[in-house]
């Protein structure tokens, strides 16, 4: 890579991982207590509501995916530092930074007609043309009769909708619009559709969302529906997320849980907790290869049988597994470059992988650490003993056939910077952190809204949101819905 390519690199991904604030890539080694870029940018836009609503997104400096560049971020790389010698120090780097912030606060990077600061102030991306303040104005023009702001009609049908997936008929729109208290029948109608098969029954709306997560694979199915190589059986992990996600329910069960939930399918389709160890695997090479994690090493769906049979498989050091449960629950991509926070020391490479060498360190000086804690879950390694369990010496019997460092491979590891003994402390320095509320929201963000939240309005709605979700809906799906739908956002055109 040249020099200059370098350097939009290093300006790119420091700039753009902002979901957590954390310093992705650089030529310093080690800094990580020092600021990042963006927090040098919010240091410069503390009042700018990008800052304000806690998650920068890559898209202030990038193209769709990093590192390439979107006009904006161009602007900073190029007027960062000129003349300086690269690499720069990091405190060059976030000095130079700053000025360069300041400086181009007048200019019109995306060529909008709108200045960077005033973008920036006002919540607009700065490198996007078609992100401006009159773009959103012109969604709705009263000049046209529209109504704008929240119009109860159109809640309502939507919830009807999006939740009951029908159209209101002609008399219950009637009904509706007699009503005194429409926000209230709004309410009513919600909860109603909320316990239809069609929102929390047997692939129905909130099922379906745990496709990306699950990965369900019908030939590896054991138990109902069962396919032609039955492995284990994913209903069960789809029982555990729908009953996360309903009723007054905390939502951090989908990591937690030390139970299992049957499923009765029905209107309304009901889940109850199963304490009783009864989900064993595979009919193909009989249960006795097979053993259930004990309940006390469990967590959710980071160690069901599925997970441990389809995702990790024959894995040894289940980097896939933890990078999988760090996308899915708490919206962080790895291979994005998002969510990285660099580990002493790390990567170790016990596995001689070759992780060490540049193009990998910068991902796995984070994910292997991720991955410890999951090292001790057996997938489908037969030399480890028995099938998807938990086994205390799993690195030590692999060893024997994989490589003799192995059996250095600690079962601690980090999250989000902090130690972790095992997998279920890490579990819950997940579901306890900000980007995992972030992330439970966002789903339903998307699945209601059609795409994530982008202009000022969402973004401070969505805000409003997660942050009640962590605080006064604890941690209840559904009491963060009841609120969504009162929005402004759910509610307007
Ligand atoms: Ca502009
Ligand atoms: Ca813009």
């Amino acid at each position: 890579m040249d020099k200059r390519r370098e350097w939009l690199f290093y300006v790119c991904a420091t700039l753009s991982c902002g979901l957590v604030l954390s310093l992705c890539w650089s030529p310093v080694r080690g800094v990580k207590a020092k600021p990042s870029a963006p927090e040098v940018f919010c240091g410069v836009y503390g009042d700018s509501l990008l800052c304000k609503n806690g998650h920068i997104s890559c898209q202030v400096c990038h193209a769709e995916t990093p590192p390439g560049m979107n006009p904006f971020g161009q602007q900073v790389a190029a007027q960062l530092l000129v003349g300086t010698k690269r690499p720069l120090s990091h405190d060059d780097f976030v000095a130079g930074l700053k000025d360069v912030l300041l400086k181009i606060g007048a200019q019109d990077a995306d060529g909008d007609g709108v200045s960077n600061m005033d973008e920036i102030k006002a919540g607009y991306l700065p490198g996007d043309k078609n992100h401006t303040p009159a773009q959103q104005t012109s969604a709705c023009d009263p000049s046209k009769g529209m109504q704008c702001g929240y119009v109860p009609e159109n809640a309502f049908k939507k919830v009807s909708q999006d939740f009951c997936g029908q159209q209101v008929s002609f008399e219950e729109l009637e009904a509706f619009r007699k009503k005194e208290d429409q926000r209230a029948a709004i309410k009513d109608k919600l909860a109603s559709c909320l316990d239809t098969p069609f929102w929390n029954g047997k692939d129905g709306v909130v099922w379906s969302l745990a496709n990306q997560k699950i990965r369900p694979a019908k030939y590896a199915k054991s138990g109902a529906d069962s396919g032609a190589f039955p492995i284990a059986d994913y209903y069960e992990d789809y029982n555990i997320f729908v009953y996360s996600q309903i009723d007054d329910h905390d939502a951090r069960l989908v990591l937690t849980a030390q139970f299992f939930v049957d499923r009765k399918d029905g209107t309304p389709t009901t889940y109850s907790i199963r304490q009783k160890e009864t989900v064993v695997g595979s009919d193909l090479i009989g249960n006795g290869g097979f053993a259930m994690v004990q309940n006390e090493k469990r967590a959710g769906l980071a160690t069901s049988p599925w997970t441990l049979a389809m995702i990790t498989m024959f894995s040894v050091i289940p980097r896939g597994t933890a990078a999988q449960i760090y996308r899915s629950y708490l919206g962080l991509d790895i291979a994005k470059q998002e969510g990285l926070f660099p580990a002493r020391n790390e990567p170790a490479d016990y596995d001689d992988k070759g992780v060490r060498e540049a193009a990998c360190r910068q991902c796995h000086e984070t994910l292997d650490a991720l991955a410890y804690p999951f090292t001790r879950y057996n997938g489908l390694n037969f030399e480890a003993g028995k099938l998807t369990t938990y086994i205390d010496d799993r690195m030590k019997l692999l060893s024997k056939l994989e490589g003799p460092r192995l059996e250095l491979v600690p079962e601690a590891g980090y999250i989000f910077g902090k130690r972790v003994k095992n997998l279920v402390e890490w579990t819950q320095v997940a579901v306890n952190s900000d980007q995992f509320a972030k992330a439970a929201v966002m789903d339903y963000w998307k699945l209601l809204m059609g795409g994530k939240p982008a202009f000022p309005k969402e973004n401070a709605a969505f805000d409003t949101l997660w942050r009640d979700f962590r605080g006064k809906h604890k941690y209840s799906i559904e009491r963060m819905l009841h609120a969504f739908v009162q929005m402004e956002v759910y509610g307007a055109y």
